[in-house]
């Protein structure tokens, strides 16, 4: 934390919490943001005076709604659905849905805050949000998946559309969900649009969004790296996660002839010695989007790995990706990375890092992506997709896969534009909330006080 501005930052951040009380999750996203940016406010008068960082700080409005659904047993179910509408001076909400038990106010909140921030970076026109269910998705039938969407939608479909707020996937919500989501806007609106993100290549989806979010990470650390002599090949990595995000990141590492080590779920990690190739990444696809299992079966089919309890930045790597959920690196996992001598770790996952473990890894001086700005390929693909809905076009992966490259690398040159700290060191912290502040702040301040 900036010493010079200890006091200010800490204030601030005991405003937020007494207005949002039992919000964790959402008050460590404003903190990191705030260590950055009230330093940079201090030195732009303009900002300062029209409370922008108190009002980037409030919603502009929260949906919570009742989604009433039947089990396959013909048993009563309730959940509880929120959309989140952060902030629109840029353009439409933007965001994924979340299905998991663990959604609550605060997740949501951090979340579409983080997102803000991110759908700026990606210089593209869209404002930010999130929202989901406290829904499990494991072990339910594909019937159940699609009454919970429908009844999740009846509610959701009044507050969105392709020109107010439109949502995409995110953890528990991925193809099929999509596909049953639209499915059911369509029905209550009578009209296709492009209300929603992650759709199936037959009705209008984009070529490469589901490959987006990993894909996007590789190349922002490939810029990193590059920045440094460096490159991703032979390079030993460690990636969380089995999910969309951790698939397509192990996908292009492997591409770039990167040695993937590990993927993990919420039962624990699995260690591959041999290395995760392109067969057995076929394998773990199958395994977990369509049969829908653990990671733990990976090592019934593959003798080279082992499975184990926990999380896997215990396991000596050159480089990190977490790609599961938020606050997946603790101080202690820090430690480990460091003393293994990891160069660096790059965000898929959004806010994977606590605050104490991202101090560590800032004192050791560690390449660090923060997943505002290494993950913001999934969401720059999906305004890519908007883009395609409007025009009623559909572009080649070739012409995606381009665009997303250059969203990315223009990216990490604006982090390292506002990041830069000396010759050797780019705070790509600081750099991503500060990038992505100064566009939304500016287009704040053009709209009035609003
Ligand atoms: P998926 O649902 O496809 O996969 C999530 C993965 O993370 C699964 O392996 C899951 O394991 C694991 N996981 C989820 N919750 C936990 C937990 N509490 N503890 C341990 N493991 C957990 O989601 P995505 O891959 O889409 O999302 C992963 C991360 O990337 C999230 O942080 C998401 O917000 C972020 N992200 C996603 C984008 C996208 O386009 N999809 C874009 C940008 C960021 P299990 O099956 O056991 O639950
Ligand atoms: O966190 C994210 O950026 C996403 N889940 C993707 C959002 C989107 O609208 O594609």
């Amino acid at each position: 934390m900036s010493k010079i501005f200890e006091k200010e930052i800490q204030e601030f951040v005991q405003l937020v919490d007494s207005r949002n009380p039992n919000e964790p999750e959402f008050l460590q996203a404003v903190t990191e943001v705030a260590e950055t940016i009230i330093p940079f406010i201090a030195e732009h008068e303009k900002y300062q005076s029209a409370s922008i960082l108190e009002r980037l700080c409030e919603p502009e409005r929260v949906v919570m709604f009742r989604v009433p659904w039947v089990d396959d047993n013909g048993n009563f179910k309730v959940n509880r659905g929120y959309r989140v509408q952060m902030n629109s001076s840029l353009g439409p909400y933007k965001g994924g849905l979340r299905f998991h038990p663990s959604v609550n106010l605060s997740i949501l909140k951090f979340l579409a805050f983080e997102q803000v921030f991110k759908n700026s970076l990606t210089t593209l026109p869209l404002g930010g949000g999130k929202g989901g269910a406290n829904f499990d998705p494991k072990g339910k039938s594909d019937a159940e998946i699609m009454r919970f969407c429908q009844s999740f939608m009846i509610e959701l479909s009044k507050y969105i559309g392709g020109n107010k707020d439109v949502p995409a996937g995110d953890i528990g919500v991925g193809a099929r969900e999509v596909g049953y989501l639209f499915g059911q806007y369509k029905r209550i609106n009578d009209e296709f649009t492009g209300v929603i993100t992650g759709k199936g290549l037959d009705y209008g989806g984009s070529r490469i969004r589901t490959e987006a979010t990993g894909y996007g990470t590789v190349y922002f650390s490939e810029e990193m790296l590059e920045l440094n002599g460096d490159g991703l090949k032979d390079k030993i990595c460690v990636v969380s996660g089995s999910g969309n995000v951790a698939q397509y990141t192990t996908e292009k590492l492997i591409e770039r002839g990167a040695k993937v080590v590990t993927l993990s779920d919420s039962s624990g990690y699995i260690y591959d010695k041999d290395g995760i190739d392109t067969e057995k990444l076929a394998y773990v696809k199958h395994l977990k989007n369509e049969k829908r299992a653990r990671i733990s079966e990976y090592i019934e089919k593959y003798k080279s790995a082992t499975f184990r309890k926990g999380r896997p930045w215990s396991v000596p790597c050159d480089l990190a990706y977490p790609c599961a959920t938020q606050n997946e690196i603790d101080k202690e996992d820090a430690e480990f990375l460091v003393k293994n001598n990891c160069k660096g770790i790059f965000e898929g996952a959004n806010m994977p890092t606590t605050i104490e473990a991202l101090s560590i890894i800032q004192d050791n001086k560690l390449l660090f992506a923060p997943g505002k700005a290494s993950n913001a390929g999934g969401v720059a693909t999906s305004g890519l997709e908007m883009s395609q809905n409007s025009q009623r076009l559909s572009w080649t992966s070739d012409e995606v896969d381009y665009r997303l490259k250059m969203i990315m690398k223009n990216i990490h040159e604006n982090c390292v534009k506002y990041g830069r700290v000396d010759e050797n060191y780019v705070d790509y912290v600081k750099g991503a909330n500060v990038a992505g502040f100064v566009k939304v702040a500016d287009a704040m301040l053009a709209q009035g006080h609003v």
